[in-house]
């Protein structure tokens, strides 16, 4: 299907590339052609191929200069993958309990994590995560912190970049699902969740013939404190919205900052029933010409929260929509048809909208939007919220194809948008201040084929106040023949896209075999600065501080009391390769059980783990970590605990019986 035309190996472009190579200033290395044109004889390469890989082959030892983070869709976690190579170097339990880290399997601090995460205490353990967003200073990556939204219950969680673990998950208490989430505002003041289908606010009963009067949308600004690493629900807020399916958000940064941006895919208030003879969504939702594009002050939001303008609602302060719509909070500017995508151009003057139905992207203008707020110049919906006049606020309307969904950009004045219907990156020229290369504003340039229905793009340092121009990744949701058929349930397709040149090409396939990812953002490496240890012994990874019931070597102890009329044992454990002390933990059954297990080990990769069957525990206690189990022994029995890294020549003899007496 793709560019595998040119089957028939053409020695003579391996002898021109190295020439250039050559030419380049590269020195040749020894031996290369004769050995490089048998392997692309061997393997049926083309020249397209070979140049590809020599730009994504990052050789062991080498790191990548960009990491990506993308959404790993219904698995509930977040994939790390280094650019260009695509390499995979993490999976991060965040919704869903992840057994190599020890996520939610007996370690305290994660199981809570993933509690706070529970509906009114119903356990969920998996997550439809959407939107992974990255914690910015002034505009720009800064390295910290990451953020996604689970759409199935409306909820957003916090990872720490020290040490790429899942520290809180805050569960909406007002909304069931949501979309548009999570986006930082530019100095991470909040992380903002978009709702979608809208809802009784309050996660409340109310049927759908009380449509208008009753569902809602909800836009929730939780606001992130960066000393403690956590979302504080004290200092959030919600704005209502009308009924009418906000979709994607993006905030305003630069001469934007301070506003948020969001579509809405159903003015049209459609309720569905198919069944009773009503349109079905697909085409309720899809008649009105125009839908709404939401232009949020949540500057003027805070106002209206100092001054008191919020009624509290299940413990989180909410501005009504009538306050939002008549204090100036919230306008509307109509947007072609159901539109998706919305993103803010890098220095925040232009608002890009993916037309979806309509083959155009929709570029407003925030100085004319500024322009028309001033003027007054609109007219009200059923709600009472001002629309101000399309042609008042449009910039440019740019034809790219069918499906427009998503854009990024580059540092050159281009936009690259996603086009779904017609598997393909469309590259086109942004105006107006962007415009320094004589080019034609405002013009489809290029598209390229991807495989295949692409639905996000991310681009390098992409939703930065400075994008850096060198990748796009393409977010691909079906892959048809691309990779070996593994069962009809098929890998999805992420494809490395080179930008940095005049023209897009083509690079890699990557496969994702993990739920439906959605969105990634992607950092330059070396804004991250992990930790490689953790930076004591005896550090607890979920306060990310010393634990008090760390342990040093020599310490180890078992104490037995009484408490509340049965019987504690607490056990202080060291590992360290290659045994853990104590080696015989001796409990009765009903006994009450915590177990402290710190981690002596200094040296980086020396992880040992901790499974104990039969009580469904498996730990990961990484160099410094101490980590703390409570359970009831409730089953008699040997136990063997064991270490599961295989950290030493002795590992299999890092081990231990917990002996529960019948
Ligand atoms: S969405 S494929 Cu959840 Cu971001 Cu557009
Ligand atoms: Cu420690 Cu194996």
């Amino acid at each position: 299907m793709m560019h595998r035309k040119a089957k028939g190996v053409i020695l003579g472009v391996l002898m021109a590339l190295v020439a250039a190579c050559a030419r380049g200033g590269a020195t040749p290395v020894a031996g290369l052609p004769a050995e490089a044109q048998t392997v692309i004889r061997e393997r049926g390469l083309s020249p397209e191929d070979v140049v590809a890989a020599l730009r994504t082959y990052v050789p062991g030892g080498k790191y990548d200069e960009y990491v990506m983070f993308a959404s790993g869709g219904h698995s509930g976690q977040v994939l790390v993958i280094g650019i260009p190579s695509m390499r995979l170097l993490k999976v991060i339990g965040v919704f869903t309990p992840e057994p190599w880290q020890g996520y939610g399997f007996g370690e305290k601090g994660t199981l809570e994590v993933l509690a706070e995460g529970f509906a009114r205490g119903k356990p969920i353990l998996w997550g439809d995560t959407h939107h992974p967003a990255l914690s910015e200073t002034e505009g720009e990556y800064d390295g910290q912190f990451l953020f996604i939204n689970d759409k199935a219950n409306a909820r957003l969680a916090v990872i720490d970049l020290r040490d790429f673990e899942t520290k809180q998950i805050v569960k909406n208490p007002n909304a069931i699902s949501d979309h548009g989430g999570g986006f930082v505002t530019p100095n991470t003041e909040y992380v903002v969740e978009g709702p979608q289908y809208a809802a009784p606010i309050g996660w409340e009963y109310a049927p759908l013939d009380q449509y208008k009067d009753k569902y809602r949308g909800l836009l929730t600004f939780w606001a992130f404190d960066r000393q403690k690493g956590r979302v504080d629900p004290d200092r959030s807020f919600q704005i209502e919205l009308p009924p009418y399916w906000q979709d994607l958000c993006d905030a305003g940064k630069k001469v934007s900052y301070g506003w948020v941006f969001c579509n809405s895919i159903n003015t049209e208030m459609a309720t569905g029933g198919i069944e009773e003879g009503n349109p079905p969504f697909e085409a309720g939702t899809a008649k009105n010409e125009m839908d709404y594009l939401h232009i949020i002050n949540w500057k003027k939001a805070e106002e209206l929260i100092r001054a008191g303008k919020y009624e509290v609602i299940n413990g989180i302060k909410v501005i009504r929509l009538q306050t939002a719509a008549q204090e100036g909070v919230l306008f509307f500017a109509p947007e072609p048809k159901s539109p998706h995508g919305v993103d803010v151009a890098p220095g925040g003057e232009y608002i890009v909208v993916g037309g979806k139905l309509d083959p155009h992207v929709t570029v407003y203008s925030f100085e004319k939007i500024q322009k028309a707020i001033a003027a007054g110049n609109f007219e009200r919906d059923p709600f009472g919220v001002p629309v101000l006049k399309f042609e008042d606020v449009k910039e440019a309307q740019v034809e790219l194809g069918l499906g427009p969904l998503h854009t990024v950009f580059d540092d050159k004045g281009y936009a690259y948008t996603s086009l779904f219907l017609d598997s393909a990156v469309a590259k086109w020229s942004l105006g107006g201040p962007y415009r320094k290369d004589g080019a034609e504003p405002w013009k489809l340039v290029e598209k390229l084929p991807v495989h295949y229905n692409i639905g996000h793009i991310a681009a390098t340092e992409g939703d930065t106040v400075s994008p850096d121009g060198k990748y796009v990744v393409a977010l691909n949701k079906w892959s048809v023949d691309r990779f070996q058929p593994v069962g009809p349930l098929h890998p999805q397709n992420f494809q490395l896209i080179d930008i940095s040149g005049g023209k897009m090409r083509l690079l890699y396939d990557m496969p994702i075999g993990i739920g439906e990812p959605h969105y990634a953002q992607i950092i330059k490496a070396d804004k991250l600065k992990p930790f490689l240890v953790y930076p004591e012994i005896g550090w607890n990874a979920v306060k990310m501080a010393k634990d008090p019931d760390a342990t040093e070597a020599g310490r180890e102890r078992v104490e037995v009391r009484e408490e509340g009329g049965r019987r504690v044992v607490e056990i202080w454990m060291t590992a360290v390769r290659s045994h853990f002390k104590p080696e015989r933990v001796k409990v009765r059954k009903g006994d009450h059980v915590i177990w402290h297990i710190t981690s002596i080990e200094r040296a980086r990769d020396a992880t040992h783990g901790f499974a104990l069957g039969g009580y469904n525990i498996n730990l990961s206690l990484e160099p410094g970590e101490t980590a703390t189990i409570e359970f009831d022994a409730d089953q008699s029995g040997t136990f063997p605990f064991y270490c599961t890294e295989f950290c030493s020549a002795l590992h299999l003899e890092m081990m231990g019986y917990f002996l529960v007496e019948p």
